[in-house]
């Protein structure tokens, strides 16, 4: 291969995984797959996972192209190597080798089992050439929940707060308001719209009540997820109001309510059974946002896998103290008048919750 086709390989790999980020918000507990089919150069097809349950991005694409004839010719680029197995939809493996595709390229391998590289065998023994490893690195971390539920069996944990100039995340009577900006709380819910959960600590529930929803950004609502051990919380809060998917983990019972669920749980290891029993209902990500105490025990089961630091330029001279954490910077961003800094953990690999 020249260098001049390993960049090309780039630049329609780079379009597939643009093409993917579309299904954000839509595929989970899946992965975002995008496809990009191209023939002598040009691209003649386009698709992409939209919907969980729905048809996988490689039939979208091949489903997108007028002349199929052109297809033995043609070489397809996606993401995520193509499954192997019968789940809500057929193998995609099969549908590729049915149209005799030339080529295959491919960004990352599928961690899920049922997969795992059974794909690309398939297309192998059927004499159509693969390659893998093309943009891995980005396809792995548009994919990071993905690979996080596959390869840890747990949710990808985004920890999220906003912090004074001198390290304040409320005031001493728990006021937290008035610390970040508009910007920063409009991106706030661009984030619930993407992520499958939101969670909150009986404190937080009572002196905010916040109501979780998304509603400075279009998109569908994450589930909320609320910390009540002894079913404390006043049921006249928002988060309680039934009006989307609730629940409510306490040690005390179960209940089934519409869009509210209590959740009886061992209050040994409280932490760690939320998050298995979020892995067991098919929540792929969380986001964590807050009380500090909430946060704190997330950071030092080393239960979280990023954390997005609003700075605000206030400072409140007393309060409750921010969150402390060790990682490494992955990002700065500016978001008039506060900086947003993003945090990943100095351990390569996240912790594994003990089945
Ligand atoms: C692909 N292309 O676009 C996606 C794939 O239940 P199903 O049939 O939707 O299968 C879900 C699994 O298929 C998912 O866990 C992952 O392993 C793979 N997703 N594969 O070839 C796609 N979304
Ligand atoms: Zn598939």
């Amino acid at each position: 291969m020249t260098k001049h086709d390993h960049h090309l390989d780039e630049v329609f790999m780079q379009r597939a995984l643009e093409l993917a980020t579309l299904g954000r918000g839509h595929v989970s507990p899946n992965p975002l797959v995008g496809s990009v089919i191209v023939h002598e150069g040009k691209i003649i097809g386009e698709g992409w996972h939209r919907k969980y349950g729905e048809a996988h991005a490689e039939v979208n694409a091949v489903n997108s192209v007028d002349n199929k004839s052109l297809l033995p010719e043609s070489t397809v680029y996606v993401n995520l190597e193509p499954c192997s197995h019968f789940g809500k939809t057929p193998p995609c493996a099969d549908m590729l080798i049915h149209h005799r595709v030339k080529k295959v390229v491919v960004a990352n391998l599928d961690s899920n089992p049922l997969v795992s590289g059974e794909g690309v065998k398939k297309l192998r023994a059927a004499g159509i050439e693969v390659i893998t490893g093309i943009l891995d690195k980005q396809g792995h971390a548009l994919n990071r929940a993905f690979f996080t539920v596959m390869n840890h069996q747990r949710p990808f944990i985004v920890l999220k707060w906003a912090e004074t100039a001198d390290g304040f995340i409320a005031r001493e009577n728990y006021d937290s308001k008035w610390i970040s900006h508009a910007l920063s709380r409009q991106l706030v819910h661009k984030w619930r719209t993407e992520l499958d959960a939101i969670l909150v600590g009986s404190k937080t529930a009572a002196h905010d009540n916040p109501q979780l929803n998304v509603r400075d950004w279009t998109g569908r609502n994450p589930v909320r997820v609320v910390i009540d051990r002894f079913l404390k919380l006043s049921s006249s809060l928002h988060v309680f109001d039934g009006s989307q998917k609730t629940i409510r983990y306490n040690v005390l019972k179960h209940e089934e309510h519409p869009n509210l669920s209590l959740v009886r749980l061992d209050e040994e290891n409280f932490l760690a059974e939320i998050v298995k029993d979020l892995h067991r209902q098919k929540i792929q990500s969380v986001l964590v946002e807050g009380g500090a105490h909430l946060l704190q025990l997330f950071i030092d089961a080393g239960l979280w896998d990023e954390a997005r630091i609003f700075q605000s330029p206030r400072s409140f001279g007393k309060g409750i103290a921010a969150p402390v954490l060790h990682g490494v910077q992955t990002g700065q961003y500016v978001l008039e008048p506060d900086t947003l800094r993003v945090v990943t953990p100095l351990a390569t690999a996240p912790k594994k919750i003990n089945q």
